[in-house]
Protein backbone atom coordinates (compact mmCIF):
# COMPACT_ATOMS: atom_id res chain seq x y z
CA UNK A 1 0.00 0.00 0.00
CA UNK A 2 3.16 1.90 0.54
CA UNK A 3 4.82 3.22 -2.76
CA UNK A 4 8.81 4.39 -1.60
CA UNK A 5 10.57 5.81 -4.43
CA UNK A 6 14.02 4.08 -4.83
CA UNK A 7 16.07 6.07 -4.18
CA UNK A 8 14.80 7.81 -1.14
CA UNK A 9 14.08 3.98 -0.08
CA UNK A 10 17.99 2.78 -0.52
CA UNK A 11 19.11 6.27 1.38
CA UNK A 12 16.47 5.01 4.55
CA UNK A 13 18.33 1.59 4.44
CA UNK A 14 21.69 3.31 4.19
CA UNK A 15 21.09 5.57 7.29
CA UNK A 16 21.39 8.55 4.70
CA UNK A 17 19.51 11.92 5.40
CA UNK A 18 15.50 12.70 4.19
CA UNK A 19 13.58 14.91 5.29
CA UNK A 20 9.27 14.71 4.39
CA UNK A 21 7.32 17.63 3.59
CA UNK A 22 3.19 16.96 3.81
CA UNK A 23 0.97 17.68 1.26
CA UNK A 24 -2.21 19.16 2.39
CA UNK A 25 -0.31 22.81 2.57
CA UNK A 26 -0.02 22.14 -1.11
CA UNK A 27 -3.89 21.58 -1.85
CA UNK A 28 -5.76 23.05 1.07
CA UNK A 29 -3.25 25.49 2.59
CA UNK A 30 -1.87 27.45 -0.80
CA UNK A 31 -4.23 28.46 -3.84
CA UNK A 32 -2.61 27.33 -7.47
CA UNK A 33 -0.10 27.52 -9.03
CA UNK A 34 1.54 28.93 -5.99
CA UNK A 35 0.85 26.09 -4.27
CA UNK A 36 3.29 24.07 -6.87
CA UNK A 37 5.82 26.60 -6.81
CA UNK A 38 6.13 26.24 -3.41
CA UNK A 39 6.01 22.21 -3.29
CA UNK A 40 8.86 22.22 -5.69
CA UNK A 41 11.12 25.44 -4.12
CA UNK A 42 10.80 23.59 -0.93
CA UNK A 43 12.38 19.87 -2.48
CA UNK A 44 15.24 21.73 -4.24
CA UNK A 45 16.40 23.68 -0.46
CA UNK A 46 16.40 20.21 0.49
CA UNK A 47 18.40 19.07 -2.02
CA UNK A 48 20.85 21.58 -1.53
CA UNK A 49 21.44 20.52 1.45
CA UNK A 50 22.48 17.31 -0.10
CA UNK A 51 19.71 15.45 1.56
CA UNK A 52 16.94 13.82 -0.13
CA UNK A 53 12.76 15.27 -0.20
CA UNK A 54 10.31 13.32 0.43
CA UNK A 55 6.74 14.40 -0.93
CA UNK A 56 4.09 12.33 0.39
CA UNK A 57 0.70 12.26 -0.65
CA UNK A 58 -1.91 9.50 -1.12
CA UNK A 59 -2.51 8.89 -5.03
CA UNK A 60 -5.29 6.84 -6.40
CA UNK A 61 -5.20 5.22 -3.13
CA UNK A 62 -1.39 4.39 -3.10
CA UNK A 63 0.60 6.02 -0.20
CA UNK A 64 3.60 7.60 -2.34
CA UNK A 65 6.32 8.59 -0.29
CA UNK A 66 8.14 11.20 -2.98
CA UNK A 67 5.51 12.71 -4.96
CA UNK A 68 6.76 12.86 -8.58
CA UNK A 69 6.78 16.65 -10.24
CA UNK A 70 3.54 14.86 -12.20
CA UNK A 71 2.37 14.03 -8.82
CA UNK A 72 2.80 17.35 -7.10
CA UNK A 73 0.87 19.30 -10.18
CA UNK A 74 -1.86 16.14 -9.78
CA UNK A 75 -2.65 16.79 -6.42
CA UNK A 76 -2.24 20.86 -6.80
CA UNK A 77 -3.92 21.96 -9.55
CA UNK A 78 -7.32 21.35 -8.04
CA UNK A 79 -9.05 19.46 -11.13
CA UNK A 80 -9.42 16.17 -8.98
CA UNK A 81 -10.55 15.65 -5.41
CA UNK A 82 -8.29 15.63 -2.83
CA UNK A 83 -9.38 14.85 0.55
CA UNK A 84 -7.78 16.71 3.60
CA UNK A 85 -6.12 13.09 5.19
CA UNK A 86 -5.46 13.37 9.31
CA UNK A 87 -4.27 10.13 10.95
CA UNK A 88 -7.97 8.83 11.40
CA UNK A 89 -8.61 9.42 7.78
CA UNK A 90 -5.62 7.36 5.90
CA UNK A 91 -7.47 3.84 6.05
CA UNK A 92 -10.51 4.81 4.29
CA UNK A 93 -8.58 6.90 1.68
CA UNK A 94 -6.24 3.50 0.63
CA UNK A 95 -9.64 1.85 0.62
CA UNK A 96 -11.64 3.78 -1.37
CA UNK A 97 -8.75 4.35 -4.10
CA UNK A 98 -8.79 8.37 -3.06
CA UNK A 99 -6.65 11.28 -3.75
CA UNK A 100 -5.46 12.45 -0.28
CA UNK A 101 -3.27 15.49 0.66
CA UNK A 102 -2.02 14.69 4.41
CA UNK A 103 -1.60 17.21 7.30
CA UNK A 104 1.16 17.00 10.05
CA UNK A 105 -0.33 14.35 11.84
CA UNK A 106 -0.72 11.84 8.92
CA UNK A 107 2.90 12.84 7.59
CA UNK A 108 4.63 11.69 11.12
CA UNK A 109 3.05 8.76 10.91
CA UNK A 110 4.07 7.70 7.58
CA UNK A 111 7.30 9.12 8.52
CA UNK A 112 7.74 7.03 11.15
CA UNK A 113 6.25 3.74 9.12
CA UNK A 114 8.95 4.46 6.87
CA UNK A 115 12.01 5.35 9.07
CA UNK A 116 12.02 9.01 8.17
CA UNK A 117 13.24 10.83 11.26
CA UNK A 118 12.77 14.45 9.90
CA UNK A 119 9.42 16.55 8.26
CA UNK A 120 9.46 20.42 7.66
CA UNK A 121 6.32 22.21 7.28
CA UNK A 122 4.45 25.42 7.85
CA UNK A 123 2.75 25.54 10.97
CA UNK A 124 1.57 22.71 12.92
CA UNK A 125 -2.06 22.42 14.22
CA UNK A 126 -3.05 22.99 17.69
CA UNK A 127 -6.01 24.12 20.17
CA UNK A 128 -8.17 26.46 17.99
CA UNK A 129 -9.32 29.58 19.93
CA UNK A 130 -13.33 28.98 21.68
CA UNK A 131 -11.48 24.83 22.28
CA UNK A 132 -13.43 25.26 25.89
CA UNK A 133 -16.73 25.41 23.88
CA UNK A 134 -16.21 23.70 20.42
CA UNK A 135 -13.11 20.89 21.70
CA UNK A 136 -11.32 21.21 18.38
CA UNK A 137 -7.94 20.28 19.02
CA UNK A 138 -5.93 19.28 16.05
CA UNK A 139 -4.89 15.67 15.80
CA UNK A 140 -1.27 16.94 15.58
CA UNK A 141 -0.72 17.39 18.84
CA UNK A 142 -1.83 14.16 19.94
CA UNK A 143 0.70 12.58 16.69
CA UNK A 144 3.75 13.81 18.17
CA UNK A 145 3.00 11.24 21.17
CA UNK A 146 3.51 8.43 19.19
CA UNK A 147 5.48 9.02 15.96
CA UNK A 148 9.19 9.46 16.38
CA UNK A 149 9.58 12.28 14.65
CA UNK A 150 11.03 15.61 14.61
CA UNK A 151 8.66 18.04 12.61
CA UNK A 152 10.37 21.31 11.99
CA UNK A 153 7.86 24.61 11.74
CA UNK A 154 7.40 27.57 12.41
CA UNK A 155 5.37 27.44 15.93
CA UNK A 156 1.63 27.13 15.54
CA UNK A 157 -0.52 28.75 13.53
CA UNK A 158 -1.44 32.29 14.64
CA UNK A 159 -5.10 31.17 14.11
CA UNK A 160 -4.97 29.08 17.24
CA UNK A 161 -5.08 29.62 21.02
CA UNK A 162 -1.13 29.50 21.41
CA UNK A 163 -1.40 28.85 25.30
CA UNK A 164 -3.49 26.66 25.45
CA UNK A 165 -2.02 24.80 22.17
CA UNK A 166 1.41 25.18 24.78
CA UNK A 167 -0.21 23.50 27.24
CA UNK A 168 -1.52 20.77 25.97
CA UNK A 169 1.69 19.91 24.49
CA UNK A 170 3.11 20.03 27.89
CA UNK A 171 0.15 17.80 29.67
CA UNK A 172 1.42 15.49 26.77
CA UNK A 173 4.94 15.50 27.46
CA UNK A 174 5.99 16.70 24.18
CA UNK A 175 9.33 18.55 23.96
CA UNK A 176 9.51 21.78 22.39
CA UNK A 177 12.83 23.17 21.27
CA UNK A 178 12.86 27.08 20.36
CA UNK A 179 15.86 27.64 17.35
CA UNK A 180 17.49 30.29 17.88
CA UNK A 181 14.55 32.12 20.08
CA UNK A 182 13.26 31.89 23.63
CA UNK A 183 9.52 32.65 22.44
CA UNK A 184 6.91 30.60 20.82
CA UNK A 185 6.82 32.29 16.88
CA UNK A 186 3.48 32.23 15.76
CA UNK A 187 3.60 31.62 12.71
CA UNK A 188 2.95 34.58 10.52
CA UNK A 189 5.34 36.11 13.21
CA UNK A 190 8.12 35.79 15.21
CA UNK A 191 6.98 37.26 18.49
CA UNK A 192 3.52 35.46 20.69
CA UNK A 193 4.93 36.95 24.13
CA UNK A 194 4.96 33.04 25.40
CA UNK A 195 8.20 31.83 26.40
CA UNK A 196 9.79 28.75 25.50
CA UNK A 197 11.35 26.31 28.24
CA UNK A 198 14.13 25.44 25.94
CA UNK A 199 16.42 26.85 22.98
CA UNK A 200 19.06 25.84 20.47
CA UNK A 201 20.93 27.96 18.42
CA UNK A 202 22.87 25.51 16.50
CA UNK A 203 21.52 22.82 14.36
CA UNK A 204 24.10 20.59 16.11
CA UNK A 205 22.30 21.15 19.92
CA UNK A 206 18.79 19.97 17.89
CA UNK A 207 20.73 16.69 16.61
CA UNK A 208 22.16 16.02 19.51
CA UNK A 209 18.45 16.23 21.47
CA UNK A 210 17.06 13.93 18.90
CA UNK A 211 19.87 11.62 19.41
CA UNK A 212 19.85 11.30 23.18
CA UNK A 213 15.76 11.16 23.07
CA UNK A 214 15.54 8.15 20.62
CA UNK A 215 18.78 6.46 21.59
CA UNK A 216 17.06 6.06 25.12
CA UNK A 217 13.71 4.57 23.19
CA UNK A 218 11.59 7.53 24.68
CA UNK A 219 8.31 8.04 22.24
CA UNK A 220 7.06 10.18 19.89
CA UNK A 221 8.30 13.19 18.21
CA UNK A 222 9.74 16.72 18.84
CA UNK A 223 8.50 20.14 17.65
CA UNK A 224 11.01 22.37 16.86
CA UNK A 225 9.90 25.94 16.79
CA UNK A 226 11.39 28.02 14.36
CA UNK A 227 10.40 31.41 13.97
CA UNK A 228 10.22 33.38 10.09
CA UNK A 229 13.21 35.19 9.65
CA UNK A 230 13.06 39.01 10.27
CA UNK A 231 13.04 40.16 6.84
CA UNK A 232 9.75 38.09 6.37
CA UNK A 233 7.69 38.58 9.38
CA UNK A 234 4.67 39.94 9.98
CA UNK A 235 3.73 42.94 12.58
CA UNK A 236 1.90 40.87 14.95
CA UNK A 237 -0.84 43.64 15.41
CA UNK A 238 -1.56 43.58 11.64
CA UNK A 239 -1.56 40.35 11.24
CA UNK A 240 -3.84 39.85 14.33
CA UNK A 241 -6.28 42.10 12.57
CA UNK A 242 -6.92 39.96 10.05
CA UNK A 243 -6.82 36.94 11.83
CA UNK A 244 -9.57 38.41 14.02
CA UNK A 245 -11.57 39.10 10.74
CA UNK A 246 -11.10 35.73 8.94
CA UNK A 247 -12.11 34.43 12.21
CA UNK A 248 -15.48 35.96 12.52
CA UNK A 249 -16.34 35.72 9.01
CA UNK A 250 -16.02 31.95 9.38
CA UNK A 251 -18.47 31.88 12.49
CA UNK A 252 -21.14 33.44 10.65
CA UNK A 253 -20.45 30.95 7.39
CA UNK A 254 -20.36 28.29 10.77
CA UNK A 255 -17.29 26.49 9.22
CA UNK A 256 -16.24 23.71 11.43
CA UNK A 257 -14.42 20.91 11.56
CA UNK A 258 -11.40 20.32 9.23
CA UNK A 259 -12.45 23.12 6.73
CA UNK A 260 -11.58 25.42 9.35
CA UNK A 261 -8.41 25.47 8.89
CA UNK A 262 -7.74 26.08 5.14
CA UNK A 263 -10.72 28.37 5.65
CA UNK A 264 -8.93 30.49 7.37
CA UNK A 265 -5.52 30.34 5.59
CA UNK A 266 -7.40 31.66 2.35
CA UNK A 267 -9.04 34.35 3.91
CA UNK A 268 -6.22 35.92 5.60
CA UNK A 269 -4.35 35.67 2.14
CA UNK A 270 -7.54 37.83 1.11
CA UNK A 271 -7.61 40.25 3.56
CA UNK A 272 -3.99 40.81 3.21
CA UNK A 273 -3.69 40.63 -0.57
CA UNK A 274 -1.36 37.82 -0.73
CA UNK A 275 0.83 39.13 1.88
CA UNK A 276 0.76 36.59 4.45
CA UNK A 277 0.82 33.88 1.65
CA UNK A 278 4.15 35.26 0.74
CA UNK A 279 5.05 34.76 4.50
CA UNK A 280 3.28 31.44 4.93
CA UNK A 281 6.13 30.39 1.38
CA UNK A 282 9.19 31.83 3.20
CA UNK A 283 8.45 30.59 6.53
CA UNK A 284 7.94 26.96 5.05
CA UNK A 285 11.41 27.38 2.84
CA UNK A 286 13.01 28.45 6.23
CA UNK A 287 12.13 25.38 7.61
CA UNK A 288 13.01 23.26 5.04
CA UNK A 289 16.42 24.68 5.64
CA UNK A 290 17.05 23.84 8.98
CA UNK A 291 15.32 20.34 8.80
CA UNK A 292 17.76 19.55 6.17
CA UNK A 293 21.04 20.70 8.19
CA UNK A 294 20.02 19.01 11.17
CA UNK A 295 19.00 15.53 9.21
CA UNK A 296 22.34 15.78 7.80
CA UNK A 297 24.25 16.29 11.11
CA UNK A 298 22.06 13.83 12.72
CA UNK A 299 22.57 10.84 10.02
CA UNK A 300 26.55 11.69 8.56
CA UNK A 301 27.87 13.89 11.88
CA UNK A 302 28.90 16.75 9.85
N1 LIG B 1 1.07 24.63 7.60
C1 LIG B 1 0.84 25.53 6.58
N2 LIG B 1 -0.29 25.36 5.85
C2 LIG B 1 -1.17 24.31 6.08
C3 LIG B 1 -0.92 23.40 7.14
C4 LIG B 1 0.23 23.62 7.86
O1 LIG B 1 1.64 26.45 6.35
O2 LIG B 1 -2.15 24.19 5.35
C5 LIG B 1 -1.88 22.23 7.40
C6 LIG B 1 -1.09 21.06 7.99
O3 LIG B 1 -1.29 19.95 7.15
C7 LIG B 1 -1.71 20.82 9.36
C8 LIG B 1 -3.12 21.23 9.11
O4 LIG B 1 -1.60 19.49 9.77
O5 LIG B 1 -2.93 22.46 8.36
C9 LIG B 1 -3.90 21.42 10.41
O6 LIG B 1 -5.24 21.19 10.18
P1 LIG B 1 -6.26 20.97 11.40
O7 LIG B 1 -6.19 22.24 12.16
O8 LIG B 1 -7.60 20.72 10.77
O9 LIG B 1 -5.76 19.78 12.18
MN1 LIG C 1 -9.88 20.41 14.16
Amino acid sequence: MIRIREDILEAIKQNKPVVALESTIISHGMPYPENVRSANRCQEIIQEQGVLAATIAIIDGDIVVGLTEEEIEYIANKKVEVLKVSRKDIPVAVAKKQNGALTVSATSLICDMVGIKFFATGGIGGVHRGAEETFDISCDLEEFTKSKVAVFSAGAKAILDLEKTMEYMETKGILVLGYQTNELPAFYSRESGIELEYRCDTPEEIAKILKVKWDLGIDGGVFIANPIPKEFSYPSAEINKAIDEAIEEMNKLGIKGKKTTPFLLSKITEITNNKSLEVNKELVYNNCDLAAKTAKIFWLGA
